[in-house]
């Protein structure tokens, strides 16, 4: 007989059970131990194949699907009349095990001879290999030998009652005849649950065993059940009134513990119903006051004030008070406490007066870089439209800390500023390089041009498996923004097919023009161009130029948003081979927020970190060395020499964020990983010039062939004068 039998459901998101089944063949247990069943409900395209993988990597496993959406506890149900083991564990197809997991509950389930094993649980949001797991084992390792069902119910169900993580004698469920509700989508595991507690006194707690709890980062395309619930508020609390009455008839007044952990749950969960809308019929709500006029007096201790009256007043049918104190705990969440922020006010202000002006058709909003910057595809946009329309216009940017020539020239507004609320509200036009504004909010009537920031090497929105720091909503809002986009500037057809998934976009509204920010690379003033920036920049005009331009690093942070960057680049030896000839001019990303000491390395080493225009850089740079940066997309539109300086490429192309493009066999220059090879690099640059050269070629088709010095007229005949795109 096989020791365990592990039940998956599967409805979608074929890379979170990969990574499940993964985790089960880390186990190491022998094959002939356990079994798995998987049950396809509804279930993705591709499931077939992707079982058969693990069975040729010697998972024992069995599938058996169906079309009809019939939700987890009708598959779990399924899957316990298939099991043979002497043991059950439900595991869900988006979670994974930590090394030794099912192990450590069976040598505790054979000392015990207990009907039920309960492990950890740690919630994650990543992958488990971003996961550091000794740390999440370390962290759940709580003292074993815990043992009593009423008192363990209550401290194991803290959140929510899960069958996950338990090891379950499968006698033991046949001779109760415990099943899970197959009539319910929601709450499925409560009854089940509270079945197997009532009738055993046999359970026991193995420390060490960990279950790692993946929260989804993409609720648009695989919602979590908890995550689908919140559209789906009715159907929720229909299904959890109806657990939570079956779960009941499990309980009785000799456990009280067990019965207040289930009063305490319906409470809460009611409490986040309507803390998320109260989007219920009257029929349910009718329900839940009833339920909730019975379970509240054991679930007061440990609620708040607001709570303790939203349940009040739920239980009293007074709803309209219950969303008032509702709406109460949802102010007082936002990071910016009751009264809100500024730019609550001023959107408040926005609402009552600017919604209601007329708009103006020849208003134009340019915004780059958060307002960080007069540079980039907006600002060639805008110096073409200034000079072939005038004063058709009127122009309006977006910065924080306007040059006085620019000043000078337009209307300029300051960030999230009363006047930013009511430019963008009143102009027709709107022309980004980065998403909005959250508080932003589109009319019908504005034309909303993205033009982005560079061709993506890094992995972008919807293709990023883990999203490391940025918030566990990147991809939600990331998905709002993008649904208000026109026009989406692309650089290059690459560029025009990884947007239609990163962003997942329609491809009509990409226009495929070239970068307005490379105009300029092909301008005929670019040799008296490049002679003033290197003027003003304190360059000798004899040495030559290497362009120091890496990137962020995700993972290296003071806080989000404020990123650390080392200086791998060892700049002695650079001085001491190159500085004869080469200067280096050192250009980091805006997102690095530390200052970095080059005052040793005066005539050698120059900081343009807060110059605006980095094309402008180019235009005096002779070699541009970079790592995992879009400058070199843009730069290659120059031809001149490429090096690329990726000291944590393990690292950074795995765990980080993943590529598009195979660096190995595509990029247009040498990978190099000590500051010696970038020093013999530039010193033979001649010699690599000539052994990338076919590469070179192949990749300037692939990725600069829209770009001709005229992208601006382009975008600008196409947003402004109606030109038919198709005709580029
Ligand atoms: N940039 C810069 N200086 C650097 C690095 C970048 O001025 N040291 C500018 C370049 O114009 C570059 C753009 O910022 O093209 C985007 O920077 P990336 O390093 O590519 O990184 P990121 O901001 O993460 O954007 O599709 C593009 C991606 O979104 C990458």
């Amino acid at each position: 007989m096989k020791d365990i039998s592990i039940i998956i459901p599967f409805h979608k998101g074929l890379f979170y059970l990969e990574e499940c089944l993964d985790s089960i063949l880390l186990q190491e247990l022998p094959e002939d131990s356990y079994e798995v069943i998987c049950l396809g409900d509804s279930p993705e395209e591709g499931i077939v194949s992707c079982v058969e993988r693990y069975e040729t990597k010697g998972v024992p496993i069995r599938y058996i699907q169906w079309m009809e959406k019939k939700g987890t506890g009708y598959a779990r149900n399924k899957g316990l009349d298939m099991a043979e083991g002497e043991y059950i564990y439900f595991l869900d197809c988006d979670d994974y095990l930590t090394d030794g997991c099912l192990s450590k509950l069976l040598s505790c389930a054979k000392e015990q001879s207990s009907d039920i094993i309960r492990g950890d649980i740690a919630d994650t949001f990543f992958k488990r290999k971003s996961t550091d797991i000794e740390d999440i084992n370390k962290q759940c390792l709580i003292s074993s030998d815990r043992k009593g069902t009423d008192a363990l119910l209550s401290v194991m169900f803290i959140k929510e009652i899960t069958v996950l993580n338990m090891l379950i004698k499968k006698s033991f469920i046949d001779k109760i005849q415990a099943a899970f509700p197959d009539n319910v989508l929601y709450f499925c595991d409560m009854p089940f649950v509270m079945d197997l507690f009532s009738n055993t006194d046999k359970v026991y707690f193995a420390s060490g065993a960990v279950l790692c709890k993946r929260e989804r980062n993409d609720p648009i395309h695989f919602p979590s059940l908890t995550q689908s619930m919140i559209n789906d508020q009715d159907r929720m609390l229909s299904d959890l009134l109806s657990a939570y009455k079956e779960a009941y008839t499990y309980t009785d007044d000799n456990f009280p513990k067990r019965r207040n952990t289930l009063n305490r749950l319906l409470c809460e969960n009611i409490v986040k119903i309507c803390v998320n809308g109260w989007k219920v019929s009257e029929r349910q709500a009718g329900a839940a006051a009833s339920a909730v006029r019975y379970a509240r007096r054991s679930a007061i201790r440990g609620s708040s004030f607001l709570e303790r009256n939203i349940l009040a007043a739920i239980a009293r049918k007074r709803f309209r008070l219950s969303k008032l104190f509702a709406a109460l705990i949802v102010a007082g969440q936002k990071k910016d406490g009751l009264f809100g922020s500024k730019i609550q006010w001023f959107r408040l202000i926005d609402k009552i007066i600017f919604r209601r002006m007329k708009r103006k058709n020849n208003w134009i909003v340019f915004e780059s870089f958060f307002g960080r910057g007069y540079n980039d595809s907006p600002k060639y946009i805008y110096e073409y439209m200034r000079d072939r329309y005038g004063d058709r216009y009127r122009y309006i940017w977006v910065l924080n800390d306007p040059p006085k020539a620019v000043k000078k020239q337009v209307k300029t507004v300051k960030m999230t500023s009363l006047s930013h609320v009511y430019y963008s509200t009143r102009a027709k036009y709107h022309i980004y390089n980065v998403r909005q504004p959250g508080w932003f909010r589109k009319e019908e009537d504005m034309v909303f041009v993205e033009t982005w920031h560079g061709t993506p090497l890094k992995k972008l929105a919807f293709d990023l498996e883990d999203v490391h720091l940025a918030s566990k909503d990147h991809k939600s809002e990331f998905y709002k923004d993008t649904r208000v986009w026109d026009y989406l500037v692309s650089a290059n057809r690459f560029s025009t097919e990884v947007f239609e998934h990163a962003f997942d976009v329609d491809k009509n509204i990409i226009i495929e023009t070239g970068y307005p920010r490379n105009d300029i690379l092909f301008s005929r003033r670019g040799v008296d161009i490049a002679a003033k920036v290197k003027k003003g920049l304190g360059i000798p005009s004899d040495k030559k130029v290497i362009l120091y331009a890496p990137t962020w690093r995700d993972n290296s942070f003071f806080e989000p948003g404020k990123y650390k960057f080392e200086l791998e680049l060892d700049l002695d030896l650079m001085k001491e081979e190159l500085g004869d000839e080469w200067v280096v001019l050192l250009r980091l990303h805006y997102h690095i927020a530390n200052n970095i000491d080059i005052s040793a390395y005066k005539g050698f080493v120059y900081n343009a970190s807060s110059y605006s225009d980095i094309s402008r850089l180019y235009l005096i740079s002779d070699v541009c060395l970079t790592d995992y940066s879009s400058v070199f997309f843009d730069y290659a539109n120059l031809r001149r020499p490429v090096l690329f300086f990726v000291y944590d490429y393990e690292e950074y192309k795995d765990e980080l964020r993943g590529m598009y493009l195979d660096m190995e066999t595509e990029l247009p220059g040498p990978m190099l990983k000590t500051s010696r090879e970038v020093v013999d690099a530039v010193k033979n640059i001649q010699s690599y010039d000539m052994r990338y050269r076919d590469r070179y070629n192949q990749f300037c088709e692939k990725y600069c062939s829209f770009d001709d010095g005229n992208a601006s007229k382009r975008i600008a005949e196409i947003v402004f004068e109606g030109k038919e795109r198709s005709s580029y």
